[in-house]
């Protein structure tokens, strides 16, 4: 099927390109200017009218479809109802509904309560402010190829410098990196890699002043790294046994992206603070800190906050995308996904001698190149890109390519997306 009219970015698309550089700032950068119009789904429509195969989900956003159907509905109810009033000025019933939603979906049975934010970088500042406030100590761990946002404080949490950090500086203080559980390169088992962390913690920062270990039960940006198995259970018994808060950033994993509610489900672990975003909502603006009851509750009053953290509009899109998510059941779906695309992913790898891994969980699946710089894994993008497929890379080393299909993606289409990066691995 021919889903392309033009090349990628078409003539209309270079017009916009053009006019941007006169309009916005360079430093905000584009994977594919190829401006959309429209989408359904799996298909991004641009200003050209190329249909482009979405296998990024606008960086694992839109998890419950683009645009959801029962979120495109809730969000018109509820502008035409009032836009906005700021939850700390006068309170409306949806943050509630949103808050109680994640007190229930996020891991654990215990009592919980939530705060609701703009983005994910929010959320983990908030989460660190919490922490803080409650243990009485200061300092953060956090974790090599670790990502957690572009504000100061996330920027000092985040690992990579380029470019996200570079000449961005001084960052904030009292924050601690540690090694982390990478088991295609330090063939550690779970347990040993968090006893080097856990060696790394004691020995350069000291139990009684870590506020928080903050971590990504599957690290996004820096990889799609999946610890050994044994490592996330590990490092949350030593934080429980030493008065240090596991906090669990969830802002890439979860919402059914891993085949489960969140990643940590996957092992049982139970964390005391969890940042949700990005799939939370459709593409609206909304994150959120869940935590044990008596942590959140410990804040004083007016501690917490922003003029549009919960906003009545995301919050409207966050209750159509979890009912689409319940009654869709998009962790099968992505359970589905996870098995097609690693079927086909582990045949080709077995074809050609420039794959080091292939791996992932529900549909956060991923392609780790043997080359340790960003050559082949940019040079397979672009061919995915130049025909019409929406691919993104990450890792340290820029050297993988990520897969982050909307749950809802169509098996055919998903298909077509497939033959393509697969064309493009064996070029
Ligand atoms: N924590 C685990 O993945 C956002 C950012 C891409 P915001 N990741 C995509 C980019 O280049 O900016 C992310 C994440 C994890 C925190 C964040 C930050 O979420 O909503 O982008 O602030």
């Amino acid at each position: 099927m021919t889903r392309l009219r033009t090349a990628i970015p078409g003539p209309q698309s270079l017009e916009l390109q053009a006019r941007r550089k006169g309009a916005v700032a360079a430093g905000v950068g584009s994977t594919l200017p190829a401006y959309i119009d429209s989408a359904d789904d799996g298909l991004l429509i641009d200003v050209d009218g190329n249909q482009l195969i979405d296998l990024g989900s606008g960086i694992a956003v839109t998890n419950a479809g683009n645009p959801a159907p029962a979120v495109a509905e809730a969000v018109h109810a509820q502008i035409d109802r009032f836009s906005h009033t700021c939850f700390m000025i006068t309170p409306y019933e949806s943050y509630l509904e949103v808050c109680e939603q994640l007190n229930d979906l996020t891991p654990g049975d215990h009592e919980k309560r939530s705060v609701l934010f703009n983005s994910g970088a929010e959320a983990v500042e908030n989460a660190v402010k919490i922490a803080r406030h409650v243990t009485g100590r200061q300092a953060v761990v956090v974790f090599d190829h670790g990502y957690h946002g572009r504000t100061n404080l996330t920027m000092a949490l985040t690992a990579k410098n380029m470019p996200y950090k570079h000449r961005f500086g001084p960052f904030a203080p009292e924050v601690y990196r540690v090694p982390a559980s990478y088991p295609l390169h330090d063939g550690l088992t779970g347990p040993e890699a968090a006893s080097r962390a856990i060696a790394a913690i004691e020995k350069q920062v000291g139990a009684d002043n870590t506020a928080a270990v903050v971590i990504e039960p599957i690290q996004g940006e820096g990889g799609f790294i999946e610890p050994a198995e044994g490592f996330l259970p590990a490092i949350a018994r030593w934080c429980r046994d030493r008065g240090v808060l596991f906090v669990a950033d969830e802002i890439q994993t979860g919402f059914c992206r891993t085949g489960s509610w969140f990643a940590l489900d996957h092992e049982g672990v139970v964390p005391d603070l969890i940042t949700t975003a990005k799939g939370i909502a459709g593409g609206l603006p909304l994150a959120a800190v869940t935590g044990r009851a008596e942590i959140m509750d410990a804040v004083h009053v007016g501690g917490l906050g922003g003029t549009y953290g919960g906003n009545p509009v995301a919050c409207a899109a966050a209750l159509g995308t979890i009912r689409t998510m319940r009654e869709r059941d998009l962790n099968a779906a992505a359970r589905r996904i996870e098995e097609t695309v690693l079927g086909r992913l582990r045949a080709v790898a077995e074809k050609t001698g420039i794959i080091a891994d292939i791996r992932g969980r529900g549909a956060m699946l991923a392609i780790e190149f043997t080359e340790r710089t960003p050559d082949v894994a940019a040079r397979v993008a672009k061919a995915c890109h130049e025909q019409g497929v929406v691919v993104l890379t990450c890792g340290t080393y820029g050297n993988v390519i990520r897969l982050l299909p909307p749950l809802v993606i169509p098996d055919d289409l998903l298909a077509e997306g497939l033959d393509v990066l697969e064309g493009a691995l064996l070029a």
